[in-house]
């Protein structure tokens, strides 16, 4: 039985990779901070919570004794570095605590590996935020693009980045990046801006909520679904060459144009209602993103789901949620 170890197990992609581990027979294990308030930041674990495969500790990138006893004890096959302050715009209210995470979190935890199993495959989550305001000349960001980021949180990612590829060259590791576009699903963090547009919409429908206030709704991303970019990552541990792979859709949507998708899903016209609210602007905005994943799609990787079908099962969450809610 193969052993992985995942960082920010609890989070989005964290939680969605362990389920897809255990489906293939993995033994998984994983670390979550400590947190005042367990049952909400464990909410994402519950479908797997009483498999005995999995095994969830306390433990934090920033803590390096913590981290170099779990891979000293467990000695996984793949490890996967998937925690990270995510939040681009809050990386701007917490510059420091972004930098020691997503940057030497990264050392950390590769130099923790190094020490107790230098065999292991290791994944790094890269973003296409690292791009920030390059494009190439046909309108794609690819491996090759140049990055030039635009905020604390993608240049702490491209330091990550940098420090892999140091590893895999100095050490021999089997240390790859994915450098993943935006993905989102039922459990994407509400204050990202997927989630927020459609619980804020799923609640107006309801008679819940009157307004939706949004920052900059003319930027670009290129949207895809965690569950199919976690198949993804383990494609890329499983690669006899570690390297760097672009995951994305070739897609890409306005903030606008996702509103307006899904304001008309519920008979709503989104002009009624979004407002515009400072608080949500960047000091720096990343305008336009659109990748080119052909490498990894040369390895058979594929996305099931399209922008619509995702943001279809979103909307059927919370109105789930919030019909449970009014009828309790
Ligand atoms: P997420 O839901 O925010 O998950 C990140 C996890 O990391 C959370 O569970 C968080 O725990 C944990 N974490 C934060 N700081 C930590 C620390 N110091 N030590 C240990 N754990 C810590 O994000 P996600 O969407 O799953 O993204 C997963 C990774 O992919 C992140 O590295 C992100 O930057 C990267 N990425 C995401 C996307 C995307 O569009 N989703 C695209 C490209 C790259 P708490 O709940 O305790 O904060
Ligand atoms: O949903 P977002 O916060 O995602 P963002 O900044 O693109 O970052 C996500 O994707 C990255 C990959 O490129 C990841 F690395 C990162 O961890 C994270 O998962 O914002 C998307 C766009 C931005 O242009 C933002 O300015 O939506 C715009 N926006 C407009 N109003 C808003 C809002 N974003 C948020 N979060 N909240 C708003 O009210």
């Amino acid at each position: 039985m193969k052993k992985a170890f995942i960082t920010g197990i609890g989070g989005q992609d964290g939680s969605y990779l362990a389920e897809y581990l255990l489906d293939l027979g993995y033994e998984v294990y994983g670390i979550i901070r400590r947190n005042s308030t367990p049952e909400h930041q464990q909410s994402r674990l519950d479908p797997i919570r009483n498999n005995k495969n999995l095994h969830v500790s306390y433990g934090d990138l920033n803590d390096t004794s913590g981290i170099e006893r779990i891979l000293r004890e467990v000695k996984p096959d793949e490890v996967y570095n998937l925690a990270a302050q995510s939040h681009v715009r809050i990386s701007y209210e917490i510059p420091q605590f972004t930098v020691q995470t997503n940057s030497v979190g990264v050392v950390n935890v590769l130099e923790a590996l190094r020490n107790n199993c230098p065999n292991a495959k290791f994944y790094q989550a890269s973003s296409s935020e690292m791009f920030g305001s390059s494009v190439d000349e046909d309108g794609f960001q690819r491996e090759s693009t140049k990055m030039t980021p635009v905020s604390p949180y993608g240049c702490a990612k491209v330091f990550g980045y940098n420090i892999v590829r140091n590893y895999r060259n100095a050490y021999k590791i089997h240390a790859s990046n994915g450098i993943l576009f935006n993905h989102e699903s039922p459990r994407r963090g509400s204050n990202f801006v997927t989630n927020k547009v459609v619980k804020a919409a799923v609640k107006i429908k309801l008679g819940l909520q009157d307004k939706l206030e949004l920052g900059n709704m003319d930027a670009y991303r290129d949207w895809g679904h965690s569950k199919d970019y976690v198949k993804a990552m383990h494609l890329i541990n499983q690669q006899p060459k570690p390297d760097d792979w672009v995951v994305s859709t070739g897609v890409t949507h306005s903030v606008r144009e996702m509103c307006d998708y899904v304001f008309s899903q519920l008979d709503l016209n989104y002009k009624d209602y979004v407002i515009q609210n400072k608080k949500f602007l960047r000091p720096e905005e990343l305008p336009y993103l659109k990748g080119d994943s052909t490498k990894i799609r040369k390895l058979g990787w594929e996305c099931e789901y399209t922008f619509e079908s995702m943001m279809d099962e979103m909307i059927e969450h919370w109105i789930h949620i919030f019909k449970n809610t009014i009828n309790k």
